[in-house]
């Protein structure tokens, strides 16, 4: 069993990270309350993920994992991408995050709703090494909310590869099984076996 400790402050994530990697002989370290919160203040999911599993490797000094998501919509630029966390401002809650994306897409049909959520994953070493992989899902955004599993966009987002429902109206293993983030574990975890 490999130990790694969680860098990923967001529950519903590490509830997804567990329900992958444990299985596959990698336990997760709960994050530790005492290490502060890190700033995101690069700007690619790249270079915040770094920065997170850096950050808890160097405080707790066991091997730390870190995870930076984002949502990118085609007719909005690309938007809100790596500021998906803080879309509709600081400190908004997911449903204004939705809200917001979905006043920003009225009027704006199917082809242009297209959209990829892209997750970083790092994992940081305290000797200071480092690695990070991405795991993508492409799809679109649909026009109203529907499901209530899941987090963040996923009442919003329909993936192409379950084109009849929203994220949000999969089980947990269905979306770990296509999504983003369940394709970026399932990498790491192939190069932690090496
Ligand atoms: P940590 O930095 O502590 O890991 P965070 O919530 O701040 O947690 P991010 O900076 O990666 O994480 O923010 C990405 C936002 O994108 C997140 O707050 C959600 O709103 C959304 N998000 C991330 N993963 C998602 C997923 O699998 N499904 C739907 N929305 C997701």
């Amino acid at each position: 069993m490999t130990n790694i400790v969680l860098a990923t402050a967001n529950a519903h994530k590490a509830e997804e990270m567990r329900a992958v990697l444990e299985p596959l002989g990698i336990h997760l370290l709960a994050r530790p309350d005492d290490v502060a919160e890190v700033d995101e203040t690069e700007s690619t999911l790249e270079g915040n993920a770094l920065l997170k599993a850096h950050a808890l490797a160097r405080a707790t000094g066991t091997p730390a994992i870190a995870d930076d998501t984002g949502l990118f919509v085609d007719a909005l630029d690309g938007a809100p991408g790596v500021y998906s966390a803080r879309y509709a401002g600081e400190g908004a809650s997911y449903d204004d995050n939705v809200e917001k994306l979905l006043g920003e897409l009225r009027g704006v049909a199917r082809p242009a709703r297209g959209a990829r959520f892209r997750t970083v994953i790092a994992v940081a070493y305290p000797t200071g090494e480092d690695f990070w992989v991405e795991g993508v899902l492409e799809g679109s955004v649909a026009e109203q909310r529907r499901g209530t599993s899941g987090f963040g966009y996923d009442p919003v987002f329909i993936p192409d590869e379950a084109p009849e429902r929203t994220l949000a109206e999969l089980s947990a293993a269905e979306k770990n099984q296509l999504s983003h983030r369940g394709r970026a574990l399932r990498f790491v975890a192939n190069r932690l076996a090496k």
